[in-house]
């Protein structure tokens, strides 16, 4: 759908259509780093994130973080990065990257990409039952109970300084870490082989139309509408 046409829908208010039908990709010919349609409506998380923010967020940001990485991906010589796995491991090496400006746009927008493919897959609509699973497990293991690591993981994002994201990871270990990045940085990053499982975009653009300044409400707001199924697939186990 071109964007006239999907502002001409919004222009309308058939946003119910809208979200049947509208499939943003970064508009590649190849099929290659593709943002995906979101897995769920883009008013399913109201009322804790707002249809507009997921509309501006998703088919805006996203899309520009793509867009942006595809662009310095084709700058870079050498075997292409075509595939997630890909991007991780050039995401640990950027050192390597002798020009300047080609390594801060692949720092910037390769961790874009990969912080908002999984910040948009790790949510679903807001639910009151109680999670279950291997990432359940692991943290009631880890923390003592899913509180105690809610409010650990809280407080580095109401902390977080400026714009960034807060992880939850296991290590190369199997240990489940709380990280905090900056800008757009990613796990990947960190090159310690440490599998990233959840994302908390604390950006403000992710809450600020509806909640301001006030990020510790987004926040807590934020734990209902994780999808911790999403988690435990990719913790592994059951
Ligand atoms: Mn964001």
């Amino acid at each position: 759908m071109s964007v006239s046409r999907r502002e001409l829908l919004l222009g309308s208010g058939a946003f119910a259509a809208l979200q049947v039908i509208s499939g943003v990709s970064a508009e590649t010919a190849d099929g290659i780093f593709e943002v995906p349609s979101l897995p769920y409506a883009y008013n399913a998380l109201e009322p804790v994130i707002d249809e507009v923010t997921m509309h501006v967020h998703h088919d805006k940001h996203f899309v520009a973080y793509a867009t942006k990485m595809k662009a310095a991906l084709g700058k870079l010589g050498g075997k292409p990065v075509v595939t997630d796995e890909d991007l991780t491991v050039l995401l640990g090496k950027l050192d390597r990257v002798s020009d300047i400006g080609l390594r801060v746009a692949l720092r910037n927008n390769g961790g874009g990409y990969l912080n908002h493919k999984q910040f948009f897959a790790g949510m679903q609509a807001p639910s009151k039952v109680a999670p279950v699973g291997s990432a359940i497990n692991a943290v009631i293991a880890e923390y003592g109970s899913l509180e105690k690591f809610q409010e650990e993981f809280s407080a580095k994002a109401v902390g977080l300084f400026g714009s960034g994201f807060v992880w939850l990871v296991k290590n190369i270990n199997g240990k489940l870490e709380i990280r905090s990045y900056a800008n757009q940085d990613h796990p990947a990053m960190d090159a310690d082989g440490a599998t990233p499982l959840l994302a908390c975009d604390c950006w403000e653009h992710a809450y600020y139309l509806k909640y301001q300044n006030r990020r510790p409400d987004y926040v807590k707001a934020w734990w209902s509408v994780v999808n911790w199924d999403d988690v435990s697939s990719r913790y592994g186990g059951n």
